[in-house]
């Protein structure tokens, strides 16, 4: 079966499930908004549906009620069934999906020459961004929008934007990185492989036993998705909304991945990691690490890698990832960094007393084990991020097709409004 077939068979249950449940229950409140919430970034408020994953407060990642530790070893192919249609594939399934990726994968010229034609130092994510830009040119969805489709099989077209976008993003990221860092000629894409050995390969990064190629499938399952309320999401989410298409509202979400405090901490963190590592002439002693994280937020920056919005432990993701290094590069000065990093942190960001959440998020790992494979340019890893998480924004922007969100629309008020407000509740709780 193919994955459009599996996933027709379950749209129509959806619809009904949802409908039934909005009728029976429509005016049930699930969460209330607090002064400090709506000045705080809205942490917290219950204001968004996702069903492709949940983030729990302290076990993290759960896709599609698997939790993420139990994914580590899947395909990124696997994981973009699973967001869309809540199963794993069989083989058969998994082969077709392998095929029709393979046959989408080639990326327009026009790309190439956008890509070309930008500064020599732009960021890899606004290139990534500016590439996908240019493609809605292309948008399935927009070309049969103009057509008059009807509402009911909106979802159809973002499914196949969303496989044509998921198959050229490798391609295009790798292109990026030979183009920006001087790596010689683009690598043609083996399409015999699957996305994470294709996408290892065109890096042109030496792997004589297949260890960066794992890095990457692992890289590519671990970012795939992460609920709807982060920047990238949300933002996503938002301008998809307005029926704009998937690679107005992907580049939209990667320009918000592309912000220090979400998906750019993972470059921050190695310089960090890298910072220290210099100052020390490498691995530094328990109580130099601490007296050089205590400098770092003394000066008032923030630690990158550690810290959450949402988790309140230490993300699984990031145990994944030191899994993977204690297995492949356990004498890595680089990577013992990390780790010990991890031993001193969280002690002073409790003593700090600010951050809610003292410990590891992906990001404080990721680095470390793609420079041990030698991809030293850091400012590309967040492009590495992007490649994976447009897995996840994209198969949330075609449930929402799906179930027939409407535009997105939350009243805000002024601070005269907040004031009045509360003024009149304490009046009433006086009277
Ligand atoms: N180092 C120092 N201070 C930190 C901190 C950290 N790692 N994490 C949080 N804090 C501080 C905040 O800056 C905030 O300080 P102020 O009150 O002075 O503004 C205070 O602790 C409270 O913040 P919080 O409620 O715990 O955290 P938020 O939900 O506001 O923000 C996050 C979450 C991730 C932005 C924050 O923890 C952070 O900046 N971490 C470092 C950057 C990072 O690793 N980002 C990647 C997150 C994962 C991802 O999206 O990829």
């Amino acid at each position: 079966m193919t994955l459009k077939e599996k996933l027709a068979g379950k749209i129509a249950a959806m619809r009904e499930d949802l409908k039934k449940l909005a009728k029976d229950h429509a005016a049930r409140v699930i969460s209330e908004v607090t002064v400090e919430q709506a000045y705080g970034g809205m942490r917290g408020i219950k204001s968004l549906v996702c069903d492709t994953s949940e983030v729990d407060n302290n076990r993290g990642l759960i896709i599609r009620e698997r939790h993420i530790s139990e994914l580590t070893e899947k395909t990124p192919e696997e994981i973009l069934w699973l967001l869309l249609t809540g199963e794993l594939p069989d083989s058969e399934e998994l082969k077709s999906l392998k095929a029709d990726m393979a046959d989408r994968s080639a990326v327009p010229r026009y790309v190439w020459d956008v890509l070309k034609a930008m500064p020599k130092d732009s960021h890899p994510m606004t290139m990534l961004s500016a590439a996908i830009l240019c493609m809605d040119k292309d948008s399935v969805f927009k070309k049969r929008y103009d057509e008059g489709m009807k509402k009911d099989v909106y979802w159809e077209p973002m499914l196949e934007d969303t496989l044509n976008l998921v198959a050229r993003t490798p391609v295009i990221a790798a292109g990026i990185y030979r183009m920006r860092y001087g790596k010689g000629p683009l690598i043609e894409s083996d399409n015999s492989l699957d996305m994470s050995a294709n996408f290892a390969r065109m890096h042109g990064i030496s792997d004589p036993d297949g260890k960066f190629a794992d890095l990457m499938r692992l890289y590519l399952v671990l970012h795939s998705d992460h609920e709807s309320g982060n920047v990238s999401a949300f933002t996503t989410h938002t301008v998809a909304s307005a029926l704009s298409n998937l690679y107005y509202a992907v580049s939209a979400g990667l320009n918000g991945l592309a912000g220090p405090l979400h998906g750019l901490a993972n470059q921050e963190c190695l310089k960090w990691v890298l910072m220290v590592k210099d100052m020390f002439k490498g691995v530094p002693s328990d109580e130099q690490l601490h007296k050089f994280a205590w400098d770092t937020l003394q000066s008032g920056k923030v630690i990158p890698g550690y810290g959450h919005a949402v988790l309140r432990q230490t993300d699984p993701r990031f145990t994944a990832f030191m899994e993977f290094g204690k297995k492949i590069c356990p004498d890595d000065q680089v990577f013992q960094i990390a780790e010990k990093t991890f031993k001193v942190v969280p002690p002073i960001l409790v003593q700090q007393g600010k951050a809610k959440d003292p410990w590891p998020n992906v990001d404080a790992a990721s680095g470390c084990l793609l420079w041990h494979f030698g991809m030293n340019e850091f400012d590309y890893y967040t492009v590495l991020f992007g490649v994976s998480r447009i897995m996840g924004i994209s198969a949330q922007a075609v449930i929402s097709r799906a179930i027939g969100s409407p535009i997105v629309r939350p009243k805000s008020v002024t601070t005269r409004w907040i004031k009045g407000f509360v003024t009149k509740e304490a009046v009433t709780a006086k009277a």
